[in-house]
């Protein structure tokens, strides 16, 4: 059988609109939000013949597939290819690419490691290094967020706290973009992404070695589970990758993505100088508002349904978080950004047992860089058009020139 984007092609159950969208489309990716209310007002579920997918836009039912990983998987992927009908372009993932019980084992380990209490020993490290970053750019006055900010800052203190003895800023954006892009079509994103694997995919499997690695940062932690039983010194390795694979891109993403909204609106920034205890709040605004990870998907294990239409076995779901967040059936005036709205429940960080297991970590982050910078910086503004970054997954900045104002 001929297969599209290395799954099988559905025959869409009577009823299910059928929209003939590339949401892949780079025009789409660098602004998406018109292409999210057309998602979510065809109806629950959306029937897109050139993948031959299913894709959820609203709110409710987004948050119901992902928090249903009995009958929707991510074992078969979350990208368009099917695991179980093809080989992927990496030895999957042990934690993003598994269902239970695998993933329970391989997310504890990971959970622990990444938890509150050890976050707390990480906050001198993220503080200084932010003092540090934030000095330097302060003297610039104008700068460019995504070169001079948003990847400096988290390419310096994630690579410490996992214990890398020898990092590479280039290589670990690259990898990034290259994780997220595949999930995505085999379109020219994914294909230009992977045209250097053959030289970073052996950088990060030998960075992930435990021998690269110094004895007190996470991924130490990871090898000592192994030492005890918990998982194997192999699964170890990959875990350390998994690290690698989410860490980067996504808070690099976070930074830029929350520049770009307070820096278009001013009040919002006033209103955290002036109390930045808002900082949780705001920065899961700036999740909501954006969705960094803008798009995930799941496969039907089995024949299920969705509000109601029957769904058959293999069939890919794109579960378009961007679209979820947005939903004016759950947030009152969605397209305003409101660092006081506490948008309990939103997808940017995904739900269910796969929801992101890093967050403290990008909170961690997010709240040294932002406090630093509203403690010197008076104001921000735009000093020029920002520009997008489409990626298959991810909703990034290529570039946001900003002018800075200090106190
Ligand atoms: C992984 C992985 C890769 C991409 C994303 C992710 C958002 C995890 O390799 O485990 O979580």
């Amino acid at each position: 059988m001929t297969l599209i984007e290395g799954h099988r092609p559905i025959t869409p159950a009577t009823g299910i609109p059928v929209w003939d969208v590339n949401p892949y489309d780079e025009a789409i990716l660098r602004d998406p939000y018109e292409y999210y209310a057309r998602l979510r007002e065809l109806g629950e579920v959306v029937y897109i013949p050139r993948y031959s997918v299913l894709a959820v836009g609203r709110y409710a039912t987004t948050h119901k597939i992902f928090a249903d990983h009995e009958n929707f998987l991510s074992s078969r992927g979350v990208g368009l290819n099917d695991f179980a009908l093809e080989k992927g372009w990496r030895e999957r993932s042990i934690i993003l690419e598994v269902d239970p019980p695998e993933h329970t084992k391989t997310r504890k380990v990971m959970a622990r490691v990444l938890s509150p209490k050890v976050m707390k020993t990480m906050s001198d490290l993220f503080r200084d290094t932010a003092e540090r970053i934030v000095d330097q750019i302060i003297d610039q006055g104008t700068i460019e967020v995504v070169a001079d900010l948003a990847e400096p800052y988290p390419t310096t203190v994630f690579p410490q706290a996992l214990g890398m003895t020898e990092s590479n800023r280039r290589y670990l954006v690259d990898y990034g973009a290259m994780v997220f892009n595949s999930v995505g079509p085999d379109n020219a994103l994914r294909r230009n992404s992977l045209r250097n694997a053959g030289e970073i995919i052996p950088w990060i499997t030998a960075a992930c070695a435990r021998e690269r690695l110094t004895e007190d940062g996470m991924g130490a932690m990871v090898y000592a589970d192994a030492d005890k039983g918990e998982i194997t010194h192999d699964e170890a390795g990959l875990l350390v990758r998994s690290f690698l694979s989410a860490g980067v891109d996504t808070t690099v993403t976070g930074i830029g993505n929350a520049l770009w909204c307070l820096s278009q609106n001013p009040g919002e920034w006033d209103k955290l100088k002036a109390d930045p205890t808002l900082f949780r709040p705001a920065f899961e605004e700036v999740l909501r508002y954006t969705s960094p990870v803008h798009t995930f998907g799941r496969t039907a294990g089995h024949a299920t349904e969705i509000a109601g239409y029957p769904v058959e076995e293999g069939t890919k779901i794109l579960c378009v978080l961007g679209a979820a967040n947005m939903d004016p059936d759950k947030w009152g005036d969605p397209e305003v950004f409101r660092i006081d709205r506490k948008p309990v429940g939103h997808v940017g960080f995904g739900a269910g047992i796969h929801g992101c297991v890093g967050q403290n970590l990008a909170r961690a982050e997010l709240q040294a860089l932002l406090t630093v910078m509203l403690e010197r910086i008076d104001r921000i503004e735009p000093a020029g058009d920002p520009v997008w970054r489409p990626n298959n997954a991810i909703r990034a900045l290529d570039k946001l020139p900003l002018k800075l104002i200090p106190k």
